[in-house]
């Protein structure tokens, strides 16, 4: 019903799953897929019952109770067990959400407004701009309005820290097969972490309305394994070295009897 990475064309589920986290997702969504069932199920044979054995015809001379101890504690006392047991595994889940585990590899996330940029401080520091391939430049076997320039690359298996921050207006930082949607603010570093367990492409959008291109700025994973994410580092700081460096200003030496006040 949903295809893992991007979406699917008729998709009706959640994006499949490729991280712990994920997973959790997957079965939390079902969980209360189930309860809600069970509560329309019930609400409706109630409804049912009562149209049909309490109509004018059925029933011309209707009760005058108003008032009936047991049933009013059951539909106060159901409830609230019902909500304490969606409550327990649902702070369970926000727990493995947020709670980060030992960091293999961190990946600081930039959101700009139409693009994001990376930054591999673990890795030899290399950071690097993922802008949207424009719909004539698309390769076979890009996704439309998914494909960037310069993917992220991660290790399979590995936990990757993520933190997230902006430069102008607030983004989101969000992929679904991973199960992660974090806020980009600017001026604040948020953090977030997956595990991919799956090698493959995966992709996600911008999910906080930022301006004109919101809709133009996608993420996209690589997941490899650990041989090719060394090779990959290597390359990566040949490719993006002129971005590493920090841009130098000229200091030009002040002509002789010129007052500086620039400092
Ligand atoms: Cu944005």
């Amino acid at each position: 019903m949903a295809g893992t990475g991007q979406p699917s064309p008729w998709q009706i589920n959640l994006q499949g799953a490729a991280s712990p986290v994920m997973e959790s997702i997957h079965s939390f969504h079902f969980f209360l897929l189930v309860i809600i069932v069970a509560v329309v199920l019930l609400v409706l044979a109630l409804l049912i019952v009562v149209a049909l054995k309490f109509n004018e015809k059925a029933n011309p001379v209707p009760s005058r109770t108003t008032h009936h101890t047991l049933i009013e504690v059951v539909w106060t006392v159901v409830p609230v067990l019902i909500l304490v047991a969606i409550a327990i595994p649902s702070f369970r889940l926000l727990f493995l959400e947020l709670d980060l585990p030992k960091a293999d590899l961190t990946v600081k996330v930039t959101g700009h407004q139409w693009y994001w940029s990376y930054e591999y401080p673990d890795n030899g520091a290399f950071s690097f701009d993922s802008l949207m391939v424009a719909e004539a430049d698309l390769k076979p076997g890009q996704p439309r309005l998914l494909a960037v320039d310069n993917e992220v690359v991660v290790p399979v298996n590995k936990i990757v820290r993520v933190q997230v921050t902006a430069a102008d207006v607030i983004h989101s930082f969000a992929m679904p097969s991973f199960g992660v949607k974090i806020d980009a603010l600017p001026g604040r570093l948020n953090e977030s972490w997956f595990q991919a367990t799956k090698e493959g492409v995966y992709y996600g959008q911008c999910s906080e309305l930022c301006g004109k291109d919101h809709a133009f700025m996608p993420i996209a994973i690589r997941v490899v394994s650990e041989a090719d994410f060394a090779s990959w580092v290597e390359e990566a700081k040949q490719k993006y070295a002129s971005v590493e460096a920090p841009a130098q200003v000229a200091q030009a030496e002040p002509a002789a009897g010129a007052v500086s006040s620039a400092r």
